[in-house]
């Protein structure tokens, strides 16, 4: 609970038994305070409308009608202890958690000292670390997924004592950047509207915790409306309680939202359950919005005055108000004392907020990725370990890139028990009774990628999730603000696009967006790629770019066994969100098997590597398209006498533009090679800087080849015609060489 900053004075001077009633466990002193809170919630509101009048501050979202239910939540859960995940009418809540006035105009003026974004952020959109409030963004329901993952990571670290442990003789890792830690009762706070209960997320989110009977509490704050959509026209039958009823493992609460008392009381009996372990809890709070949707609303347009007016006999500031008086708790003197009290203290922070700095331009940049462990860097630069000496017998065997990504895997995971494996079917088996009494083998991934792992290190650290991509990615996203490192499957590239608003808005957007306040270093493994002679549309599809198109997301794709094992560890010890792409052409391909090279071989990100040298043509390719290319280089050498330089970039976010210049410089002719479609590709950017930066070091155009501007078709002639093939490389790269 938060301190109280209440003059003990104002209260009525009462004696004997009022003096020490308690309202539902709050004491008349906390319902004072309670008020003030509420009261200076609803004035910072009216404050923040006019400075956004009067052009001082650029946006406004209020958080009118809902201050109640915020405050009570935030008297009865624990800043710095429990989890907050709210949305943006928790102002009264952050009130109460003590987040400070002044904090918040400071979000409005977009100032560089805002602690929640240093004027990145709107307003309302809280994040406050040193009270758990985790940064938020401004899609509705996103928040609700990570809430889940954050209640997740609390107990794995609860359970998992050893976790936050580093060894001092470990090279550094991204454990170094994150200081965790947990409370065996602790408590994650989520909360939206009624109109987010509609986005599919939420029901993800309500299904995980329910499956996992996690410590989370669900604050549905109904309002009645989404913006100008009613609630019956939003939820099937109109109530949100009737709808999740039939969750198992769920303590429910439907309560007067707008009722500080009967707030508070279904927020301990929440919290109660939560804490004993029971599971998750869901509160659904009736309240009010006296005020449009933001101020760029004006709700006139589709509410009539007499539904307005009835509302406004609910407003809870006037509510508590009136309580207060008649319960002998503040007098009429009292009431205004306080409120002269806010006024005058809001002021002074609107006077202060004003004359904050803003941001430097320069700054932009900062915190788009880890400032302190940087992936590009000689940290990631080790050896390959692979004895050479033994006789042929000996010689450790080549492995295919599925083995050696499983054997990476087994030794990060001994290495660091932060490490959480989930995903579609990555377990060995879920009924661990199977295993155990060794009735099955286990199956750990429909490539198998993740097999043993289950069995080694136990179903807590490697399961199966529902089928539900978004949850994936937004539970990992949660557990790695946390500190955990989450390193999850999307079982096919093709499938990843219902995690979409978490991988595009969410995940590479958190350290940014809180001005390195949080970070979000999880490892998405995902099966990409074609030439699978019966894939078709649905398995087989690339489209790597669009995710290089995303600021603050790390993008990776090896093309061979060595390179796949250095990458994969570099993208789990590293301190930004890694996509990591897995051609499945090339799991079980004979071309580029290698011995494992030790438990400790890193390659940093943003390093190609100079496959074939060669002085005529440079190609520039990753992927499956490596040894495609590979083949039509030497057949172009055999055949011609061309000497081409092949590059495998490797890493596509960063990527390595120095060796690609060199290349360039020396050849004068480039050719970029990839499999996903032609345009608009990753073949694009790299062409129009080659065509920008080098233009004077060019004799002939910059060239592509890459897959027909259509989908990946079963039937093997058409997929052959689809996707680029050695003969289409070796035609294109001979007709350049002789441009
Ligand atoms: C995914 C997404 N879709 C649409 C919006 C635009 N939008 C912002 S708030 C809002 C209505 C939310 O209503 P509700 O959940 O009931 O919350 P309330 O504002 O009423 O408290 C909409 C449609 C958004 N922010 N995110
Ligand atoms: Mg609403």
């Amino acid at each position: 609970m938060a301190t109280t900053k209440t003059d003990p004075k104002l209260a009525v001077a009462t004696n004997g038994a009022k003096k020490n009633k308690l309202y539902e466990g709050l004491s008349r002193e906390q319902l004072i305070q309670a008020y003030r809170f509420m009261y200076t919630s609803r004035r910072i509101d009216d404050r923040e409308i006019l400075l956004k009048r009067q052009q001082k501050i650029y946006f406004q979202m209020s958080g009118a009608g809902h201050e109640a239910i915020g405050v009570a939540a935030g008297l009865a859960l624990k800043p710095g202890y429990d989890w907050f995940y709210p949305y943006y009418r928790d102002r009264g809540l952050c009130l109460a958690l003590g987040v400070q006035p002044f904090d918040m105009f400071l979000q409005g003026v977009g100032a560089a000292k805002d602690p929640s974004s240093g004027g990145r952020q709107m307003p309302s959109h809280w994040s406050y670390p040193s009270l758990h409030i985790v940064t938020q963004s401004s899609p509705t329901g996103s928040q609700i997924l990570q809430a889940v993952g954050c209640a997740e990571g609390g107990r794995y670290l609860s359970r998992h004592a050893n976790a936050a442990d580093i060894p001092a003789s470990a090279t550094p890792d991204y454990r170094r950047f994150k200081s965790v830690t947990s409370q065996p009762d602790e408590i994650t706070y989520v909360s939206l509207g009624d109109g987010t209960s509609s986005e599919g997320e939420f029901w993800e989110a309500m299904n995980a915790a329910a499956l996992g009977k996690l410590p989370v509490i669900f604050c549905v704050e109904d309002n009645g409306y989404a913006i100008s959509v009613p609630v019956e026209v939003q939820t099937a039958g109109g109530s949100i309680s009737r709808l999740v009823s039939g969750f198992p493992n769920f303590h429910f609460e439907e309560v007067d939202g707008t009722d500080p008392v009967a707030s508070f009381a279904a927020f301990r009996r929440a919290a109660k359950y939560c804490r004993e372990g029971h599971g998750p809890a869901f509160v659904h709070a009736h309240v009010i919005r006296p005020y449009s949707h933001s101020l760029s609303d004006d709700e006139r347009l589709y509410r009539p005055d007499v539904e307005r007016e009835r509302d406004a006999q609910r407003d809870p500031v006037s509510r508590t108000q009136m309580f207060l008086l008649r319960e002998g708790i503040l007098d009429d003197k009292g009431i205004n004392q306080l409120e002269k009290e806010v006024e005058a203290e809001l002021q002074a922070a609107v006077d202060r907020a004003l004359e904050a700095l803003p941001p430097a331009p320069e700054s932009v940049m900062q915190f788009l990725y880890s400032p302190d462990l940087d992936v590009t860097s000689s940290t990631f630069e080790t050896q390959p370990v692979v004895n050479e000496s033994a006789s042929d017998a000996k010689k450790p065997a080549a492995k295919t890139m599925a083995d050696l990504i499983n054997a990476t895997l087994r030794d990060e995971m001994k290495r660091d028990e932060r490490i959480v494996i989930f995903g579609e079917d990555v377990a060995d088996c879920s009924r661990e009774e199977y295993l155990k009494q060794k009735m099955v083998k286990g199956k750990g991934g429909v490539f198998k990628l993740t097999f043993g792992l289950q069995c080694e290190f136990g179903g807590d650290r490697v399961f199966n999730s529902p089928l539900a991509e978004a949850a994936i990615i937004g539970r990992a996203t949660g557990m790695a603000t946390r500190g955990l490192k989450p390193v999850v499957e999307i079982q096919f590239f093709d499938y990843i696009w219902p995690a979409m608003m978490q991988l595009r808005d969410e995940l590479p957007t958190i350290r940014w967006r809180s001005n390195n306040g949080y970070s979000a270093p999880v490892v998405i493994r995902v099966a990409i790629g074609g030439y699978l002679t019966g894939g078709a549309i649905y398995h087989s599809q690339c489209g790597e770019s669009i995710f290089t198109h995303i600021p603050g997301l790390r993008v990776v794709f090896p093309s061979n066994s060595q390179d796949a094992v250095g990458l994969l560890r570099t993208a789990i010890r590293c301190d930004d969100p890694v996509l990591f792409l897995e051609h499945k052409r090339l799991y079980r391909e004979s071309y580029g098997r290698s011995a494992y090279p030790g438990p400790e071989y890193m390659i940093p990100f943003g390093k190609a590597k100079i496959v074939h040298p060669g002085t005529d043509l440079t190609v520039i390719t990753y992927g499956a398209v490596v040894p495609r290319a590979l083949q039509a280089v030497q057949k172009l050498e055999r055949e011609q006498g061309v000497k081409v330089e092949l590059i495998d970039l490797r890493s596509l976010n960063p990527f390595d533009w120095d060796t690609i210049a060199a290349s360039v410089a020396k050849t004068n002719r480039a050719l970029v090679a990839y499999e996903d479609t032609l345009s608009w590709g990753y073949g694009a950017e790299i062409s129009a800087r080659i065509a920008d930066q080098l233009f004077d070091q060019l004799d002939a155009p910059v060239r592509r080849v890459a897959a027909k501007d259509v989908f990946v078709a079963y039937q093997p002639i058409l997929e052959d015609a689809i996707l680029p093939q050695p003969n289409d490389l070796y035609l294109a790269m001979k007709e350049l060489a002789a441009y």
